[in-house]
C-alpha cells in the first residue's frame, strides 16, 4: 500500500464534497474482525462495498469502499490518511 500523500493540502473542497452524516457504521460483533470508525467494514450496513453520505449541500452520494472511500473522506476532512484499513 502506498503511503504517498493524497494531495489534499492543495484542494479546496466545496459543500458538495464535505460530509455531514454517513450511514450504518456499526461495531463489529466479532473481535477477530475489528471495525473501523467512519470506514466501510464487513459489519457495516453495506459491508465493504461502501456507504451513503449526506453532503453539506444536501445531496446524498454513494461512496464506494476501499481507497475511493479514503480519497473522498480526506477531501472532506483531511486527517492525513493515505491508505485503507
Ligand atoms: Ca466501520
Amino acid at each position: 500500500m502506498s503511503t504517498a500523500p493524497l494531495g489534499c493540502k492543495v484542494q479546496i473542497s466545496g459543500p458538495d464534497r464535505i460530509w455531514l452524516i454517513l450511514d450504518g457504521d456499526r461495531f463489529s460483533p466479532n473481535p477477530a474482525e475489528p471495525d473501523h470508525n467512519n470506514f466501510p467494514d464487513k459489519c457495516d450496513n453495506h459491508g465493504l462495498a461502501g456507504l451513503n453520505v449526506l453532503m453539506c449541500d444536501g445531496q446524498v452520494e454513494w461512496i464506494q469502499g476501499g481507497m475511493n472511500h479514503v480519497r473522498a473522506f480526506e477531501a472532506s476532512q483531511d486527517q492525513n490518511r493515505t491508505q485503507q484499513y
